[in-house]
């Protein structure tokens, strides 16, 4: 296979947000008026699920090599998507607490790449996970992430986070499932890996490139896969309890979740349990938030796991953006359907409690504030379509501290959002408790790695820097975002 270089992609100018995909029936065939060279005709809708290839620790140990190249199989079809090791998403890494996982990234892309362990508790510094790294086209890196003993287990995700380039490798493919197990935790009957992705391709499976506008309001595709598959089916019995780890590894698409005619009950958000099973009719997942859900069918039926719209924001009223400016809505969507046979069967109960990692009550050291803010024309750099996008004034300088934090100590973080547009916060290494935000948002609990910061909103963070010493970086996970410069350094010294 000839992979098809990524600066020599077709520009297929896509107008925007808000480009409708319209799905006809089961045979998935989309449309867009902007996209010359044609439709893309999903291979197949409504086969089985399939899960990624999971590779398993031995012995304390996982030794994988990834290669970022182009060439993967989307929505039934051979594509010049990226992928690792030819599939999108990549396989699934399962690793225990205190194990060490040792990944040899090749890079067969024409462009930088290097990987994050997303929102794994370890090292930021050396070969663990520095997003600092560069690995040149043609290079080899050897990476190796040493899990704690106390690691919590959970579901986490991997996808380069090379400055720049981010938005472009998310979008074409690569990403993959990073699972911390301690054994068999919940009851259950299934144990499933749901990655969600979605990317645009044209009628020869080739990724549409960004236009300005879609890298200002962050690039959302036509498409929404289900690890790689389009709109597939998940087969269960009545009477059983699945367990469902959805990852929203989306450049841009905020997932509001539901599955109507099923309870959805969640037991963990970004690899942490909730103290107890919480049970609601819709979830809202940022680009970058996981979700683990205990599903528990009783009587036959077809039942549809959809994406219902959300509402980003919009540039209007900015200056130089119109008066109606535009719109940031992740369109509705729905990404696969649960297929329950059997006679009415009861499931096991819901688990009473769940092991959420102890609460951190230690007394707050420092109190800083974020503000994450985009402008036409104002400080810190003209990004995509003259948009600058800064946090506290600036944009991305590797070389800059921009926060000096000292290590051991817990600090409050309240991020500000100037913008019309939400911005889901990212923290690396340091996982933090959302205390309270500008829209009353319950606690959940438990801790997470991204959160979503309102349109003209704010968000007050617990964070402990009580492990892992290092210098690493804080950014908004709208990937374009974070490319053109939404993205800050930090140090925390011992
Ligand atoms: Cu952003």
């Amino acid at each position: 296979m000839s992979p098809a270089p990524i600066s020599r992609r077709r520009a297929l100018g896509l107008a925007g947000l808000g480009v409708a995909s319209i799905a006809a029936g089961t045979a998935g065939w989309l449309a867009t008026a902007q996209n010359p060279g044609g439709p893309f005709h999903a291979g197949a809708s409504g086969e089985a699920l399939r899960e990624p290839q999971i590779l398993d620790a031995r012995a304390g140990r996982l030794a994988v090599a990834l290669t970022a190249a182009a060439g993967a199989r989307l929505a039934g079809r051979d594509t010049s998507a990226l992928g690792y090791n030819g599939t999108s998403p990549g396989p699934t890494l399962r690793v225990r607490p205190g194990d060490d996982l040792a990944v040899r990234v090749t890079n067969r892309l024409d462009q930088p790449t290097n990987l994050h362990t997303h929102d794994l508790q370890i090292s930021p510094l050396g070969n663990s996970d520095n997003p600092f790294l560069r690995i040149d086209p043609g290079a080899s890196f050897d990476y190796l992430f040493r899990i704690p003993p106390d690691h919590p287990a959970g579901t986490h995700w991997y996808h380069p986070h090379h400055h720049g380039t981010v938005a472009d490798q998310v979008f074409g493919g690569l990403a993959g499932a990073l699972l911390v197990d301690r054994g068999p935790e919940l009851p259950v009957t299934a144990d499933r890996v749901l990655v969600v992705t979605d990317t645009t391709l044209d009628a020869d499976g080739r990724i549409a490139a960004a236009g300005p506008m879609d890298r200002m309001m962050g690039r959302q595709g036509e498409l929404v896969l289900v690890n790689g598959q389009h709109q597939p089916t998940i087969a269960a019995s009545t009477g059983s309890m699945e367990r469902w780890r959805i990852i929203n590894g989306c450049t841009s698409r905020v997932l509001a979740l539901r599955l109507p005619g099923q309870p959805l009950a969640q037991v963990a958000l970004d690899g942490a349990f909730l103290p107890a099973p919480a049970s609601t009719d819709r979830l809202v997942l940022a680009p970058g938030n996981r979700t683990d859900l205990l599903i528990r069918p009783d009587t036959a039926g077809r039942f549809q796991l959809t994406t219902d719209g959300y509402d980003r924001g919009s540039t209007a009223g900015m200056t130089g953006m119109g008066r109606r400016g535009q719109t940031a809505t992740s369109p509705a969507s729905t990404l696969a359907t649960l297929t329950v046979d059997g006679p009415p069967r009861q499931p096991p109960p819901l688990p009473a409690s769940l092991p959420a990692p102890t609460p951190n009550t230690a007394p707050i050291t420092t109190r800083r504030r974020i503000t994450f803010a985009m402008g036409m024309g104002t400080g810190g750099g003209m990004g995509p379509g003259g948009m600058g996008f800064t946090i506290d004034g600036r944009t991305f300088d590797p070389r800059r501290d921009d926060q000096t934090v000292q290590f051991g100590r817990t600090e409050e973080w309240t991020i500000t959002n100037l913008s019309p547009l939400a911005h889901p916060f990212h923290l690396h290494v340091w996982p933090f408790t959302v205390v309270a935000d500008s829209i009353g948002t319950p606690p959940t609990g438990t801790h997470q790695g991204v959160v979503l910061v309102p349109a003209q909103g704010w968000v007050r963070l617990r964070i402990p820097f009580t492990a892992n010493p290092g210098r690493s970086v804080y950014h908004c996970h709208i990937l374009d975002h974070e490319d053109a410069g939404m993205m800050s350094t930090i140090n925390v010294r011992a």
